[in-house]
């Protein structure tokens, strides 16, 4: 009986810590710029971030040198001209490297692009955040 009276009072506190760890808790995202000036989204067929109003997203990314890079060595970038403010502004490095961002409140369809000239297809290089409800 005692031991069924723990589990009323505990259950309750574990789940009210886990949703809390889930709301302060980034969700990963693994993306890939690839050496074919592509964007690649880990689990999406086309090169899609799909989000909640104001999510907290754990973007890890894994750049990779195209035929071209920038003078100060970054190998691509991904950058949301409307959100540049909002820490939209990635610029990218060889190797892989986490960055956590904020998606905005406003559901919308944001273009991502690559603003460092890459090389063959650097013009295509885009992405969609889809923020939805
Ligand atoms: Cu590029």
């Amino acid at each position: 009986m005692k031991a069924l009276l723990y589990c009323a009072l505990l259950l309750p506190a574990f789940a009210t810590l886990s949703a809390r760890a889930g709301a302060l808790d980034p969700r990963l995202i693994e993306i890939v710029a690839a050496k074919d000036n592509t964007f690649r989204v880990l689990h999406e067929k086309s090169p899609v971030i799909r989000a909640k109003p104001g999510e907290l997203l754990r973007l890890r990314i894994t750049s990779e040198r195209g035929s071209e890079q920038a003078r100060d060595g970054a190998t691509h970038s991904l950058v949301i001209r409307a959100l540049r403010d909002q820490g939209w502004d990635l610029r990218l490095y060889d190797g892989t490297k986490d960055y956590d961002v904020r998606v905005p409140e406003t559901p919308a369809e944001y273009l991502v692009e690559c603003t460092v000239k890459c090389g063959r297809g650097h013009d295509d290089m885009r992405m969609k955040l889809v923020v939805a409800r």
